[in-house]
């Protein structure tokens, strides 16, 4: 499939898809969306990513980008080392990339409470695990918590402009809150940083509320009986 711009699939309340479209917007890329569910749309979404998830960047020329972190790297090559949201070199990207990558971590973590919780009956629930994941969680928010509260005076977590650290923060943290969902009051160095973010119009524009997947089984078994 060929297109006249790039097509994101996704919907809002996946802080890996909001990522992607904030830093197209910023780069000012125009892109079209779908908003195709995870759950009731997973096979739609098959049709052009094997792995079935979001975000999948569907380019111009119709190569599909199926990972967000490739996405990025592809769109901050297109606007080039100037423009791109991540430092080129040094202390300073090392700085980025490890938040983005605590960032991640906790937010890979999180999707796997969230899931099993949706996909497994509760008494099939592993507590053990459930209570690992939270723990990697909260290990992963201390030190963003730590890194922002040691920037306390600076407008960015590094250097003096926005990077996809903050973008990466800001929506997964976000996404912790509301789909853990989880208090940010004992990371409040933290929640003000992510606040302040969150009021800025581009992150208001890509926003949506979390709200569960479905799985597709249980959507076509609701829309039965509805
Ligand atoms: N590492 C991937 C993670 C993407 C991901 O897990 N997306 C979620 C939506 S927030 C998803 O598609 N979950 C459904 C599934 O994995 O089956 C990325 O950064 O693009």
């Amino acid at each position: 499939m060929t297109a006249a711009r790039p097509i994101l699939i996704g919907m809002y309340d996946s802080s890996y898809t909001r990522r992607v479209a904030i830093a197209l917007s910023l780069y000012g890329l125009p892109f079209e969306r779908r908003a195709w569910s995870v759950g009731k749309d997973f096979d739609r979404i098959s049709q052009y990513s094997p792995l079935g998830r979001a975000p999948t960047l569907v380019l111009e020329d119709g190569e599909v980008l199926t990972e967000s972190a490739m996405m990025l790297d592809y769109l901050d090559q297109l606007v080039g080392p100037q423009r791109a949201l991540l430092p080129a070199t040094g202390l300073a990207r090392r700085d980025a990339l490890r938040l983005i990558a605590l960032a991640t971590g906790a937010i890979d973590k999180a999707v796997l409470i969230v899931l099993e919780r949706i996909f497994r009956p509760v008494e099939m629930h592993s507590e053990a695990w459930l209570s690992r994941c939270r723990i990697q969680v909260d290990g992963a928010l201390h030190e963003l918590d730590r890194h922002c509260t040691a920037r306390a005076g600076h407008d960015w977590l590094v250097g003096d402009a926005m990077t996809h650290a903050d973008i990466a923060v800001a929506c997964f943290t976000t996404h912790l809150r509301e789909s853990l969902p989880l208090e940010l009051a004992p990371y409040p160095a933290l929640r003000t940083h992510v606040d302040r973010c969150e009021a800025l119009p581009v992150f208001r524009q890509h926003y949506a509320p979390f709200d569960a997947p479905v799985p597709a089984s249980d959507h076509d078994a609701q829309a039965t009986v509805a």
